[in-house]
Formats: structure tokens, sequence, C-alpha cells
């Protein structure tokens, strides 16, 4: 009864963006001349070095994933007690808290932008806080300003899950300069990947030997080991995709922005629709996410429907982030007590519409027509 249009060949959330194969092959030809393909071998020492350069910031660490990134930032840190955090996210962020041992405290989120509420953070403060752990999620920049300012008064230490936000900019500024620490995921669902692989950005020059100990089993020299580690260190062929990648995020990110301004002018006078707000002056935007919230009366069709419907026609969307962390089932209820109005609402209604750069126009079109329909048909 709706009848929507059905794309010819399924289209995901994402798709990873490969490269000229050329291109790869011949970063990673290096390889075979002199056979050092991992433990910080002369391709990472390069990517780090135009990371560094890209990013305009001072430090930055590479390891082999960006959860693994977010857990050793965390132990750098060296943190005992409760760390205030958003449930509106990806798994990574708070199974990186529990995993060294810490305390989640959920804050709730803003009904805008989905980070984490600033105004409300100070309430859930007490003597066992350590830290905050705000996400830039879908790579919509926190309220940095406010957080540190917070920080600063109750002496807390800030890390940045900026998982999403490789490549965003804050008053000309790269986000990653906010806080002690930022982590950018480099996986291959991301607008700027290595494959896999995590970034640490930090200013601390201090926390570079930490970083490294704690990603090398916390070998100092071949007779030494002075901290207990694991194995997180990115190896040549990811710090060869991720030098290969690194030419092309300029290109992706404005290929992704003409898609989000197509999005945006064919969605956003639909009623029931609530899109992000991509004007905010002071920010350069990745535009490596499309969320979209589906009000069901508004609307007039549920979030699940419109997946449904969608999915039924090759269009494979994701509800990016449900259910919140605090329902995962591995928590038992553990943290049910959390007051989370907006975060609830917010990951109740939301799906993320398909975005990358080879996806065209024409397809974004299509996408949007079946919503409208879905829409005139529900009310
Ligand atoms: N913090 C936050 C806030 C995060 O969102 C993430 C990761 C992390 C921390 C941890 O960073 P990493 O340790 O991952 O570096 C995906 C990604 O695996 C994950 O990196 C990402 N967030 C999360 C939001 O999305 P899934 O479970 O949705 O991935 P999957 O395998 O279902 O892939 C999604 C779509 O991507 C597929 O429908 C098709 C496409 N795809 C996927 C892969 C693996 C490709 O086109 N090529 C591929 O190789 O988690």
């Amino acid at each position: 009864m709706y009848e929507l249009k059905r794309l010819d060949s399924p289209v995901n959330v994402t798709r990873t963006f490969m490269p000229p194969f050329s291109e790869f092959t011949s970063e990673i030809e290096r390889l075979w001349n002199n056979s050092w393909i991992t433990n910080n071998g002369v391709l990472h020492q390069e990517f780090e070095e135009k990371l560094i350069d890209y990013c305009e910031v001072e430090n930055i660490s590479l390891l082999v994933n960006g959860h693994l990134a977010l857990e050793t930032g965390l132990k750098t840190l060296d943190l005992k007690g409760e760390v205030i955090t958003t449930p509106f996210t990806f798994a990574s962020t708070i199974h990186a808290i529990v995993n060294c041992g810490l305390k989640p405290v959920f804050c709730d989120v803003d009904k805008d932008d989905y980070n984490i509420d600033v105004s409300k953070i100070e309430k859930l403060i007490n003597k066992n806080t350590v830290a905050i752990l705000p996400v830039h999620v879908f790579g919509t920049p926190c309220n940095v300003y406010e957080i540190e300012k917070i920080s600063k008064k109750h002496n807390l230490k800030v890390i940045y899950d900026a998982a999403h936000a490789f490549g965003v900019k804050l008053d000309g500024k790269s986000i990653a300069s906010h806080g002690d620490l930022s982590m950018f995921s480099l996986h291959a669902t991301k607008l700027f990947h290595s494959i896999e692989g995590g970034v640490l950005v930090y200013k601390d020059i201090n926390y570079k030997k930490k970083i490294n100990l704690l990603k090398n089993f916390g070998i100092s020299g071949p007779e030494s080991v002075e901290m207990v580690g694991y194995n997180a260190k990115m190896n040549e062929f990811q710090a060869a995709m991720g030098l290969v990648n690194l030419k092309y995020v300029e290109t992706n990110i404005n290929k992704r922005k003409l898609i989000t301004d197509t999005y945006v002018n064919l969605l956003q006078d639909i009623p029931g629709i609530q899109l992000l707000n991509y004007s905010s002056d002071n920010t350069e935007y990745n535009y490596s996410y499309f969320p979209v919230l589906f009000d069901p009366i508004l609307f007039g069709a549920s979030r699940d429907t419109v997946k449904e419907l969608l999915e039924k026609n090759n269009i494979f969307t994701r509800k990016y982030f449900f259910p919140l962390a605090t329902d995962y089932d591995c928590f038992q209820g553990e943290f049910s007590g959390f007051d989370l109005p907006y975060a609830k609402a917010i990951s109740d209604k939301v799906l993320t519409l398909p975005i990358y750069p080879e996806l065209s126009l024409k397809t974004v079109e299509i996408i949007c027509e079946n919503i409208k329909k879905i829409h005139r048909r529900s009310i």
C-alpha cells in the first residue's frame, strides 16, 4: 500500500571508502623491501607525523583500533572512581570505562545535538568523580568550553570520545585540541580510516611514554617490562591505508556535505522529522552520519516501521544508537536508575540514513521520496 521505490541493489548505512588499488599497493611495496610490518615501522612513523600536521595538534599516538585507544587513554590518566558520560553512544565508550575498573555515571543528553547536556553534569559530581567522558556524537562538537569550566572547577580529567569527529574543527582548531585526551576511530566504517585504527591526541607529552608502554606489553627495553600492558599496536598495513586515505579526506567530506545538504533540503519540511543542525558558524563539520528522529505521532509512523519499510526496498538504515547503554543486557539493570528523558526519547526515535562519498544524489532522492510516501500514507 505504500508503493515505495525499490533500489536495484542494497544500500547500507555506510560503505567503506576504498582508495585506488595502485596507490595502496605502491605504499605497501616498501614493506616487502624491509620485512618490517608492525611494531613502530616506518609507515607508522610517517602516518603519525602526517596526522600531526593534518590535525594541527602537538601529540598523537596510533593504536590498533579506536576502542583500545580509548581504554589506553583512560589507563594513561590513572583514574579510580566515577566517570560521567553519555548513554547515547556506541558500546565501546561504556565498555572502555568498565574495563578500566571505573564506574560510569550517566548524564542526559541535549535534545538538539544529542551530546551530553552540560547543564546536568554538575548535579552528578560527588567526591568519587574523577573524570568526564563526553562523546562528540555523529561528529557534532560537545559544548567543550562549558565542559572545560566544569572540569577545572571540580578538578576533573576530560577524555573525549571523538570516534565520529575526525576532521571536525571548532573555532578554527581541531576538535581534539580540547580536554586532556581525545580519541578518533579510524575504523573501516568511518569517513577516514586505516582499515581498523585509533588515534589518541593529547597536550601533555608525558603521556606518550605511558601510551607506548601500555600498547606494547609494558616493554621498555629488551630486558625490561615496566608495567602491565597489552598489544594494541597499529601495524604497517593499517598505516599504509591511513597514509593513502588521508589524501582523500577533504574530497570525501565535501561529497558528504553535498549528500547532507540534499537530505536536509528534501526532508526538513516533513512534519515529525527532526534533523541535526549543521549551521553553526564556528564549526567545520565532517558530515559523518545522517541521523533522523521520527516522531511517531507527528510523522505518522514509528522509527521501526520506517526502518522495516525501507529495508524491504533495499535501503538499510541503522538505529545508532539503540538501546541506550544503560539498557544493555550485560549490565542487568545495574544502571537503570538514571534520569535520562531526552536520551531515551532520542534513542527511541533515531534512524541513521545511508551516507558515504559514492552514494549518488539520485539514490538520496529516492530514499527521501520513500520517506515522504510513508508520511503521506500514514497520516
Ligand atoms: N566510540 C564510538 C562513539 C564509536 O561509534 C565507536 C565505533 C568506537 C568508540 C570504537 O571505535 P573502533 O574500535 O570501532 O575503532 C560500526 C563500527 O564497527 C564501529 O567502528 C562504529 N563505532 C559503529 C558506530 O559502527 P557496526 O556494528 O554497526 O558495524 P557493521 O559491521 O554492522 O557495519 C556497518 C555498515 O558498514 C555495514 O552495513 C556495511 C558497512 N561496512 C562495514 C564493514 C565492516 C562496509 O562497507 N565495509 C566494512 O568493511 O559498528
